[in-house]
């Protein structure tokens, strides 16, 4: 009786050393493994050397390790996107604003997307900082929110990474808007204050708007903020603008698969 008591005992103290160790502590040794493993899965396929994933995770948390999270801008990543630039894929180049969730459904097979960059994919959905005087140490929790200060380490890294993708955007591009606001463009979208502003006449030759609607139509090409953003255009990069509603768009996906037939 004694010793079955003893040994629960055991296996209780056991089983909360165990969680204690996977639970609590390193978080940290997860983020890094995801990241590497995930650039790993990438790299294979563009044959790239032995140690460059380590070396890209050495490049990144260089950013903000040991850093007050509010204070990183978007130049701390200047040697990470150099160590591993945005490989831009002609007249696939898919940008989007307010869409997300169907920017991605529809580029599956076709299309390139930040996200689907070996850097934003190995980073969309995460959230990461460092920490005034902790040297060496990723957290992932207790970290600024998106709009808790301008220079956290995530923003600043979408705002860099953006600002890089946009400008090697080279032949026909497209960006997806949404239809079913007000403002499809957004003066403070990253799309408008970053993207538009780096695409290269001479890279760019054209840019396709894609008003997604659902339902509810609210604003179509004749908006006023499209206006601006054609406006906004260098001269050389031609702007063309074409109306879709999200239900046609995902059900011609769905028709043609990972072909790259033009749904709108
Ligand atoms: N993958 C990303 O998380 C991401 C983030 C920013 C920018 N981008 C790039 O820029 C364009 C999209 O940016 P956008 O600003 O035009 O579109 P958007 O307004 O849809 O925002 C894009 C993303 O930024 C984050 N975000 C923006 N405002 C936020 C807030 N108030 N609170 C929390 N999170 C917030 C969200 O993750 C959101 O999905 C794309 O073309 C893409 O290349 C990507
Ligand atoms: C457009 O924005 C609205 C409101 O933010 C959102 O509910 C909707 O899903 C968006 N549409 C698309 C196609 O992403
Ligand atoms: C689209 O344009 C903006 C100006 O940039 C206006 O403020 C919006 O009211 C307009 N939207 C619609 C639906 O007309």
């Amino acid at each position: 009786m004694m010793d079955r008591f003893k040994c629960c005992v055991l296996v209780a103290g056991c089983a909360i050393i165990v969680l204690a160790v996977v639970v609590v502590e390193p978080v940290m040794v997860t983020f890094k493994a995801t990241f590497i493993k995930d650039c790993k899965r990438i790299a294979a396929k563009d044959r790239r050397n032995s140690t460059y994933c380590v070396d890209v995770w050495s490049a990144f948390e260089k950013a903000y390790v040991g850093r007050d999270p509010c204070q990183v801008p978007p130049e701390a990543y200047d040697h990470l996107l150099s160590v591993a630039p945005p490989q831009p894929m002609r007249n696939r180049m898919l940008f989007w604003s307010g869409t997300k969730e169907v920017a991605h459904q529809v580029s599956v097979g076709c299309y390139q997307t930040l996200e689907d960059t070996m850097l934003g994919s190995v980073l969309d959905g995460k959230v990461w900082c460092g920490k005034k005087g902790r040297k060496s140490k990723t957290f992932t929790s207790g970290c600024p929110g998106w709009t808790e200060c301008v220079n956290t380490p995530v923003r600043s890294f979408w705002s860099r990474a953006s600002a890089e993708f946009a400008a090697v955007a080279c032949g026909d591009a497209v960006v997806l808007l949404n239809g079913s606001r007000d403002t499809p463009f957004s003066p403070t979208s990253t799309f408008a204050k970053i993207e538009v502003q780096k695409f290269k006449p001479g890279k760019m030759k054209s840019l396709t708007v894609v008003l997604v609607t659902k339902d509810k139509v609210v604003a179509n090409c004749e908006n006023a903020s499209l206006n601006k953003l054609k406006k906004q255009l260098k001269p050389g990069i031609k702007y063309i603008c074409k109306e879709v509603t999200e239900s046609k768009l995902i059900k011609c996906k769905k028709d043609h698969g990972k072909s790259c037939v033009v749904c709108w």
